[in-house]
């Protein structure tokens, strides 16, 4: 057998990543709150409800479980809703928590990255229009001070947005996230506020803490054109590209915000990334089609071929890895890795998807491209979101009635990564034999 390790860098950072709604539990106050209760909106209506129950205090089980896995950093997002939940308000015990949980982080030797916006936004936010609203900015940026006041002592990686890219696309496009439009005008508004927002954040957080390390993670998606031959194939994949996974990055590098049918200057934007974060999971082909106007023509669907995810959530296309970090190299700063993963419960295609995205990882760092870090989507399974609790992302599985957690075999796996700070032919050989002879070949 053949005897290797695809070596990482020393200083690596290897974690799992989580949001405060999706693990919290009992968020009232937020949007996503709001959307569960209406008919419809979720899969089998289905709520977040105590979700991991960490606001109940099993927040710290579960960083114990990260750290006895040999994890050094911890990714976790705040929940505006929370700490500030009336524009006029703060919440001090809300801020004590946070405080609470990344000590706790550090004093388990993970360093935190902190998430400030993942996804739900307060009430009274929504109240006012939203992202929508150009005064948002503003909003998030008083919000942000408040939190890095409190919490810069034990952290100093902030990610300012999660996802921006998708959570305007399925709030304002797609219409399954809160507020369900389907509104160009409305998504290219939430984009451009968005930017705005995370240039005052940007700044503000540099201001406070000049050492800060400040960035944001974008949903990377890999993109192919269905049909080789066929130009408009060629076309529509450019097109989506550019919107969903260039826009929000490039106008961090160079202050033009990228809409459709637009451009706009958000000067203060020019320069305020400190590093990439890529949430890749899969790739889609890209097909034209003129029945398809909402979409902007395109039609996306999966290799026929290619290896499903549980749901068919996800294909298992470990090469777009690479890709997207190809990508993120244009921008010129560190480039994370702040999601990868993919929902199966029974824990049969994890294995393997783990050790066929991280070899991709690998072959950037050995082409020295400077990425950092990975983290894996997520530490113990949590509310997916509209998709209710169908998906199972975690490395350990929850019970959401009783609250156990119940290992699977990838916690093992990982771990191993984590403490080798490697992925060796030992692991593949054990943990995802199916792929042994791609990975190592003789
Ligand atoms: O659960 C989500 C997360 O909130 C954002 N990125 C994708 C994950 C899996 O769907």
């Amino acid at each position: 057998m053949a005897q290797a390790t695809f070596h990482f860098p020393r200083g690596f950072l290897w974690g799992t990543a989580t949001a405060a709604h999706q693990v919290e539990g009992g968020n009232t106050n937020n949007n996503w709150y709001a959307w569960e209760q209406e008919p419809g909106r979720i899969l089998n209506g289905e709520k977040s409800g105590l979700a991991c129950d960490w606001w109940g205090g099993r927040w710290r089980e579960d960083f114990q479980r990260a750290a006895d896995g040999g994890q050094n950093t911890h990714r976790l997002s705040v929940e505006w809703s929370r700490i500030q939940p009336t524009p006029d308000r703060w919440d001090e015990t809300a801020l004590d928590r946070y405080l609470e949980m990344v000590r706790a982080l550090t004093e388990m030797g993970m360093m935190p990255m902190v998430t400030l916006h993942h996804f739900s936004d307060p009430l009274w936010l929504m109240e006012k229009g939203g992202w929508e609203n150009p005064a948002v900015a503003g909003y998030f940026e008083t919000f942000v001070r408040r939190v890095v006041e409190t919490l810069k002592d034990y952290v100093s990686m902030w990610c300012t947005i999660n996802e921006p890219n998708v959570y305007a696309t399925m709030g304002y496009v797609m219409g399954v996230f809160p507020p369900g439009k389907k509104d160009v005008a409305a998504y290219s508004r939430v984009t451009y506020n968005m930017v705005r927002g995370h240039a005052a954040a940007y700044r503000a957080i540099h201001a406070l803490q000049p050492q800060a390390r400040v960035g944001t993670a974008i949903n990377y998606r890999s993109m192919v054109p269905a049909k080789g031959w066929f130009p408009p194939d060629h076309w529509v994949t450019r097109v989506q590209s550019a919107l969903y996974n260039d826009a929000f990055a490039r106008a961090l590098q160079d202050g033009w915000v990228r809409l459709p049918l637009a451009r706009k200057r958000v000067a203060e934007a020019k320069g305020t990334h400190d590093f990439i974060g890529v949430n890749y999971y899969t790739r889609d082909l890209v097909s034209f089609n003129l029945l398809k106007a909402g979409d902007l023509f395109s039609r996306r669907t999966y290799r026929s071929e290619a290896e499903l995810s549980t749901t068919g959530f996800i294909a298992n296309e470990p090469e777009g890895m690479f890709e997207a970090i190809k990508w993120a190299r244009q921008f010129n700063v560190p480039i994370i890795i702040t999601e990868n993963g993919v929902e199966d419960p029974e824990d049969r295609l994890r294995p393997r998807y783990l050790a066929q995205h991280l070899q991709q990882v690998w072959r950037a760092v050995n082409f020295n491209w400077p990425v950092k870090g990975y983290y894996h989507w997520s530490l113990v399974d949590n509310f997916e979101w509209e998709r209710g609790w169908s998906q199972r992302f975690g490395l350990w599985e929850l019970n959401v009635e009783t609250q156990a957690r119940v290992k699977r075999a990838s916690v093992d796996f990982f771990a191993d990564v984590c403490r080798e700070n490697g992925l060796s032919a030992d692991m593949v050989a054990r943990y995802a034999p199916e792929v042994f002879a791609q990975l190592f070949p003789n």
